[in-house]
């Protein structure tokens, strides 16, 4: 999967480059300085993203692997088979097999703001599986969107892998979820990947790799804005940094200037001192209860979890309909 959409923007007045130009501006004028992690995701950032994935230290994708790998099947008991599976990104080619086979749906729609990702990966998946009807659909799931129809009246499961909900902070979080339970309609479920709160140290390294594969991922942003926005922001003059933020519950991902640097980006000049930081990254972490709250808040009631042995992730399903959940 390809998690571009985290933002809350609208972005229907703007082409792509412009907005790309007024969030780096409006970015790199506030302070603290921001920038939204949605800018990461160019060719190479999402090859990068892919690498990420693939880490020692990234338990994330693994983790939750595993869990479809032993719990597909008692997902599919409490969901049925033979619904739409609507999934929020563009699908991977490793976990969303596991599900396929599992819940047997009746049609599948993977859902993505990058064209290009969604059709490699659609692709890849009808090869797998010819007699699935799949449509893809090219949207920012952020935004108000359409299902396609044919999927108009099939009961929907949504699938929300990864822990990109921990990329959107909370009130767009709950956002998320509420148009997420509309999207879907009456009755639906969602299985969603939830990162858990868990030692600093196993999370500062899944952030801050041994190869410095994330560190080139945070960097490839200031490559992409001097390549798309005629930026002169000299890459050496930044460093990576991954913190955790135990107040916010959250890892934190900064691009620190290590001298005093001017640049200009599209002609318009910045200045940042030594020690400033660049804001790219929230990745928001729940113990179990916060997560089950997050998600009421989003109008689901969780029905049942699965984690990883460790407990490091968890895949929570829930639904849009049950007045409360069922005893654990
Ligand atoms: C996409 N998202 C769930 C990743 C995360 O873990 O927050 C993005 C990422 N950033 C650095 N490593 C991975």
């Amino acid at each position: 999967m390809s998690p571009h959409a985290v933002h809350a923007l609208k972005s229907v007045a703007f082409s792509s480059e412009d907005l790309f130009r007024t969030e780096v501006f409006a970015g790199l004028s506030a302070r603290p300085r921001t920038l939204s992690p949605r800018w990461f995701y160019d060719r190479r950032g999402s090859e990068l993203f892919e690498a990420i994935t693939a880490l020692p230290e990234y338990y994330v994708t693994r983790a939750e692997y595993n869990i479809l790998l032993h719990h597909a099947a008692e997902i599919a008991r409490i969901t049925g088979i033979g619904r739409a599976l609507i999934e929020l990104g563009s699908g991977s080619s490793v976990k969303t097999p596991l599900l396929l086979n599992a819940l047997a749906p009746s049609a599948y729609v993977p859902i993505d703001i990058s064209g290009e990702f969604l059709h490699q990966s659609a692709a890849a998946l009808a090869k797998r599986f010819p007699a699935l009807s799949i449509h893809p659909l090219i949207a920012d799931f952020m935004e108000p969107f359409a299902l396609p129809a044919p999927v108009r009246n099939l009961r929907r499961v949504g699938y929300f892998a990864g822990s990109t909900i921990g990329n959107m902070i909370v009130p767009v979080a709950v956002e998320f979820l509420r148009a997420t339970a509309r999207t879907l309609g009456e009755d639906a479920f969602l299985l969603i990947g939830i990162d858990r709160i868990k030692d600093r140290k196993r999370l500062i390294a899944a952030y801050d790799d041994a190869q410095g594969i994330t560190a080139r991922f945070n960097l490839n942003l200031i490559h992409r804005i001097n390549r798309e926005l005629q930026g002169t922001i000299p890459v050496g003059a930044f460093r990576h940094v991954a913190r955790w933020n135990d107040y916010e519950a959250r890892i934190e991902m900064h691009l620190e200037a290590v001298r005093d640097v001017e640049f200009s980006v599209a002609g318009e000049s910045f200045s940042i001192a030594q020690g400033e930081t660049i804001h790219t990254e929230n990745s928001l972490k729940y113990g179990p209860r916060e997560a089950r709250t997050l998600l009421r808040a989003g109008g689901w009631t969780p029905l049942a979890e699965w984690t990883d042995p460790e407990g490091l992730f968890a895949l929570v399903l829930a639904s849009n309909s049950s007045p409360s959940a069922l005893p654990p």
